[in-house]
């Protein structure tokens, strides 16, 4: 295959990193935190695309945190929400993560995300991933699964055709969203959760990262 493009949050870079600091700031409170926290920036990033009211992944990220927090009945304290808004920026990738992408190195490879350059950029550095492109939906103003997006891969990517890009996502309605479009896919189901029912299924369902097929 020509490509092989990969989601961000949640694929490459494990958000649940944001949980211990979470715990830190609200002890007990961070897993329940974090998965609202999560929940409500998807949220509000189909819902703004539908409104046609795009606002930039790191302003999602941080409106669905205070949501988070007075739904959680958690004290709205800038200083913490600052601190875990960096905790975005320095996110681990998962363990197979390098050992992977560097099976790929004859391939070209890219990032294709909601998240803004001004999240993207930092996150990628600190985990110095090798990568020929990393692209974010801002320069489209509209985010996953709207098929623009992925088409914003195959123009950046140059690739012949949409099919000779291997898309790879943890987040099972990106991967279908992805493969609506065209892609061949790769769902990673860490959680071993159930297929969305959206009318397309995944190439292959993986566990985890590490048992992409690289040969062709
Ligand atoms: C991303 O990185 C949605 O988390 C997903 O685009």
């Amino acid at each position: 295959m020509d490509a092989f493009v990969f989601d961000a949050y949640g694929t490459l870079f494990d958000v649940h990193s944001v949980v211990r600091r979470c715990d830190a700031f609200w002890p007990g409170k961070g897993a329940a935190l974090s998965q609202a926290w999560r929940t409500k920036q998807l949220e509000y990033t189909w819902l703004r695309s539908l409104m046609g009211r795009y606002v930039p992944f790191s302003q999602v990220t941080r409106e669905a945190l205070a949501w988070s927090l007075a739904f959680l009945k958690l004290e709205k304290n800038e200083k913490a929400i600052d601190a875990l808004m960096q905790e975005y920026l320095r996110l681990d990738t998962f363990p197979d993560v390098k050992e992977t992408l560097a099976k790929l190195k004859d391939k070209r490879l890219a990032i294709l995300s909601n998240g803004s350059p001004d999240m993207l950029d930092p996150v990628v550095a600190h985990a110095d991933l090798r990568l020929d492109a990393v692209l974010s939906v801002d320069a489209l103003k509209v985010y996953k699964p709207a098929p623009a997006v992925y088409q914003l891969a195959v123009e950046k990517l140059k690739v012949a055709d949409r099919s000779a890009i291997t898309f790879v996502s943890s987040n099972c309605w990106d991967a279908i969203g992805a493969k609506s479009f065209g892609f061949r896919v790769f769902w990673i189901n860490r959680a071993g959760a159930p297929l969305d029912r959206l009318g397309f299924e995944p190439d292959g369902v993986l566990s985890t990262l590490g048992d992409l097929p690289v040969k062709e």
